[in-house]
C-alpha cells in the first residue's frame, strides 16, 4: 500500500476545523482544500499549467463520463490518466454511482447494480461495483470512490434505509474487487438528512479502517441548512487520522461551516459552470459579467486576487469577451473563479494555523436565518 496518510498539523481551539496533509503517490495535498472537477479528463476551458496556477493541489475526474468517453481502455493505453490528461498532482475519480442516478435514462436498480442506456451509442451499460473498481483501477487516480447508491430528495425514510443498506454490501464488493495498492479507495456515508441513519453508516464504515471517508448524498435538493447538520452529525463518527470530503459542496458557507466539522476535502462543478455563464465569483458574491455596470470598468475583477485573469486584464474587456461569446471568456472566469473557491480554503487554513478560523470566518459560520 502506497503512503496515503493524512496528518492533523493543527486544530482549532473552537471549532472542529483541522489543518492536515494528505498523502498520495503524485503529491501532498494541504487540507482544508477545494478540487475542481475535470469530468471528461479536463477542467473545462483550462489547461493543467493554468489550473495548477490557480493553487489546486487534487483534481477530480469521472468514470461514468470516461467509460463512455473515450473508454477507460484508451486512458489505459496511454499510461492511465495522469498521462492522458497531462496533470501530475494527485486525481480523484468518482466512482459513477452519482452520475449513473442523476444522468442516465432508463436506469434499473437493483442489488446487482444499476443497467442504463448509454447516451451515446444506446447500447445497454450493467454498473456494478465490480465494473466501477474496474475502470476506477485502469484509470488509475490516487484516490477512488466507493460505487454507491445516492437517494433522491425527497425520499421516504425506508428508501434512504435501503439506500443506505445497499451502499454498505456494494462497498463491500468494492473492497475485495479493488487490486491496486498505489490507489486508496474511500468509502461514501449515506443516509439522507436522517442524522441517525448518517450515525449508523458512518459508525459502520469507520469499522473498516478505509484510508479515507465522504460524505455523499448532499446537496441534491434538500435545504442548504441541513447540510451543515449532516455532516456536523456524521463528521464525529469517522476516524480522525483518516482524511474526510464532503461532495459536491463549493459554495462559500457552505464549505466553511462544514470545515468547522472537520472536512477536509471539497468538489464542486460551480467556478467552471458560473464561468461558462459568464459569471464571476467574487469575494462572496456572483456577479454577471454581461451587466451594464462592467461595460466600461476598466478595474480587474479582484484587485487582490493573484490570478492571471485578475492581474492582466479588466472588467470591462472580460464583459466584452463574455458579449461576444469568446472561448477566452469562459478560460478566465475559470481561472479566476477557482483560485477564488481554492484561495477560500487556503485562506481558512491559514486561519486554522494561526487559530483565528472561528473569529475571521464568523459571519460565513453563522446559521442563515431560515435554519
Ligand atoms: N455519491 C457520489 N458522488 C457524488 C455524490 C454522492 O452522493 C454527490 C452528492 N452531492 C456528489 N457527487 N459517488
Ligand atoms: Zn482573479
Amino acid at each position: 500500500m502506497a503512503d496515503f496518510s493524512f496528518q492533523a498539523l493543527a486544530n482549532c481551539s473552537e471549532t472542529k476545523a483541522r489543518v492536515g496533509v494528505f498523502y498520495t503517490p503524485h503529491g501532498v495535498v494541504e487540507t482544508p482544500r477545494f478540487m475542481p472537477v475535470g469530468t471528461l479528463a479536463n477542467v473545462k476551458t483550462i489547461t493543467p499549467k493554468q489550473l495548477q496556477e490557480t493553487g489546486a493541489q487534487m483534481v477530480l475526474s469521472n468514470t461514468y463520463h470516461l467509460h463512455l468517453q473515450p473508454g477507460e481502455s484508451i486512458v489505459g493505453q496511454a499510461g492511465g490518466l495522469h498521462a492522458f490528461m497531462g496533470w501530475q498532482g494527485p486525481m480523484l475519480t468518482d466512482s459513477g454511482g452519482f452520475q449513473v442516478f442523476s444522468l442516465s435514462q432508463m436506469r434499473k436498480i437493483s442489488e446487482a447494480g444499476v443497467v442504463f442506456r448509454s447516451p451515446h451509442g444506446g447500447e445497454i451499460i450493467n454498473f456494478t461495483p465490480e465494473l466501477s473498481i474496474q475502470i476506477q483501477n485502469i484509470l488509475g487516480a490516487d484516490v477512488i470512490m466507493a460505487f454507491d447508491e445516492c437517494p433522491p430528495y425527497p425520499a421516504t425514510r425506508g428508501e434512504v434505509q435501503a439506500a443506505c443498506d445497499r451502499t454498505y454490501r456494494w462497498l463491500e464488493r468494492c473492497i475485495v474487487a479493488h487490486n491496486r495498492p498505489d490507489q486508496a479507495l474511500f468509502g461514501i456515508v449515506q443516509g439522507g438528512v436522517h442524522l441517525d441513519l448518517r450515525a449508523t453508516a458512518a459508525e459502520a464504515l469507520a469499522a473498516l479502517n478505509l484510508p479515507g471517508y465522504a460524505i455523499g448524498g448532499v446537496s441534491v435538493g434538500e435545504p442548504p441548512e441541513l447540510i451543515a447538520k449532516i455532516v456536523a452529525a456524521t463528521t464525529p463518527l469517522l476516524p480522525l487520522d483518516k482524511p474526510r470530503y464532503l461532495m459536491g459542496v463549493g459554495t462559500y458557507r457552505e464549505m466553511a461551516q462544514a470545515i468547522a466539522s472537520g472536512i477536509d476535502l471539497f468538489d464542486c462543478v460551480i467556478p467552471t459552470r458560473l464561468a461558462r455563464h459568464g459569471a464571476a465569483l467574487v469575494q462572496g458574491e456572483r456577479w454577471n459579467l454581461k451587466n451594464a455596470q462592467f461595460r466600461a470598468d476598466f478595474t480587474p475583477l479582484d484587485a487582490t486576487c493573484p490570478c492571471y485573469a485578475c492581474q492582466n486584464f479588466t472588467r470591462a474587456y472580460i464583459s466584452h469577451l463574455v458579449r461576444s461569446q469568446e472561448i477566452l471568456a469562459y478560460t478566465l472566469l475559470s481561472i479566476h473563479n477557482i483560485t477564488e473557491l481554492v484561495g477560500f480554503t487556503q485562506k481558512i487554513r491559514d486561519s486554522i494555523l494561526s487559530d483565528r478560523f472561528a473569529t475571521d470566518f464568523e459571519d460565513w459560520l453563522a446559521p442563515t436565518d431560515n435554519s
